[in-house]
């Protein structure tokens, strides 16, 4: 089962001082979007705006021939087709999910993978039905440690070839909001976010909602696998074990103000007040308070923040900004939780870009309209 400890596997590299965007990470981000910045205006995002991270290839699916098997340390081990899910008992929860890959381009070094900026993040109701009492059902053998979630893609990363797989801790596991969910904003999955099924951790990063799931296997072992023990882990160094990455860390994205230019995508807004907006989320919730600097981070005002969508789904935030003086102005925003955690100003870098929370900046030049005439 853990394919990873008889091979070797190459650590991630860590582009030189100055080098640009590769050829192969052009080819991620061309497959693998964000979420565009002003879609932060919807509570639930439109399923075509959620982002997107597939490792490997969307696995083809014959429906009819799909099996759920829940099996390993239990008394009965259970093989489930897509009706005997559906006659399940059902729960809904508004989530947002977000790549713990995040900001991972704004590093400097820049370590190589997938190369978010900030947007690798959504919100959506999750439909479907909950894992704690199939488990049970299933009845966990004591010695029961941790729970491992199969998907259906397979690929090669960094030399070790192997089939998408994380686990959970059992008590996670057995939360009663985590789902094997089916629909996706009340309709169903799509492909490319998990058709037929696929697992919802609320308030854990992405890696943890395996997707095209088709196996459940209760573990008297943890896992070792490549996603749990080698991707996914805080660390400095390449032969450091390092910590695992599991939940959200806070963060806040504004809605940049104003309108873009085509390449750049800076901004331009005309003189007036601002009404600046967007959403805050964690996987501590709930978020405490959202902070906004206009004077490039020297000072914060608190903004006023809105009801959450659900436990672990985001709160949209408002702040008033009075007519700024003409010119190019520095805004930021940060994000508090339950916890205590407060996003950095600066970044808290890791080798793998992992969680990397730092504070959101947006220039915004204020200046009159310079839109020719009579176009
Ligand atoms: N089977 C499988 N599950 C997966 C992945 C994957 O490549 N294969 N990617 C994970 C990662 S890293 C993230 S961030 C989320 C992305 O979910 P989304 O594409 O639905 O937004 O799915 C997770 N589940
Ligand atoms: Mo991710």
């Amino acid at each position: 089962m853990n394919g990873s400890t008889d091979q070797v596997s190459l650590p991630a590299r860590i582009a030189e001082p100055g080098e640009g965007i590769t050829l192969d990470e052009l080819r991620l981000a061309a497959r693998n979007h964000a979420m565009p910045l002003e879609a932060l205006r919807y509570e639930i995002t439109p399923v075509g705006l959620h982002y997107l991270l597939v490792h490997y290839d969307i696995p083809d699916h014959d429906p009819a021939a799909w099996r759920l098997a829940v099996d390993g340390a239990v008394d009965h081990p259970l093989t489930l087709d897509a009706k005997a899910l559906r006659v399940r008992p059902r729960a809904a929860h508004t989530v947002t999910l977000e790549c713990a890959g995040n900001g991972r381009a704004l590093l400097e070094p820049r370590p190589l993978s997938q190369p978010w900026l900030d947007g690798a993040v959504g919100t959506a109701r999750w439909g479907g039905t909950p894992l704690a009492p199939l488990l049970r059902e299933a009845g966990l053998r004591p010695g029961a440690v941790e729970v491992l979630f199969t998907g259906a893609d397979h690929g090669l990363e960094r030399g070790v070839e192997q089939t998408y797989a994380r686990s959970l801790p059992l008590a996670e596991a057995l939360r009663p909001d985590v789902l094997l969910a089916d629909t996706m904003n009340g309709g169903p999955l799509p492909p490319q976010h998990g058709a037929p099924l696929r697992l919802l951790v609320p308030g854990w990063y992405g890696m943890a909602q395996v997707k095209w799931l088709s196996r459940v296997t209760v573990l008297t072992e943890p896992y070792d696998g490549f996603q749990q023990t080698t991707a996914y882990r805080y660390k400095q160094q390449a032969d450091d074990p390092g910590e695992p990455v599991t939940r959200i860390g806070p963060r806040a994205l504004m809605i940049p103000p104003g309108f873009p230019d085509f390449m750049s995508r800076a901004r331009v807004a005309a003189p007036g007040d601002q009404l600046l907006t967007g959403r805050a989320w964690t996987g501590r919730p709930p978020v405490t308070a959202v902070e906004v600097s206009t004077d490039g981070g020297v000072s914060w005002q608190r903004a006023e923040l809105g009801p959450p969508a659900d436990t672990y789904g985001w709160r949209a935030w408002r702040y008033r900004w009075p007519a700024p003086a003409e010119g190019l102005h520095h805004l930021a925003v940060r994000a508090s939780d339950a916890s205590g955690r407060t996003q950095p100003t600066g970044q808290a870098w890791n080798r793998q870009g992992m969680g990397n929370n730092m504070a959101q900046e947006v220039d915004v030049l204020i200046r009159n309209s310079q839109e020719p005439t009579g176009s």
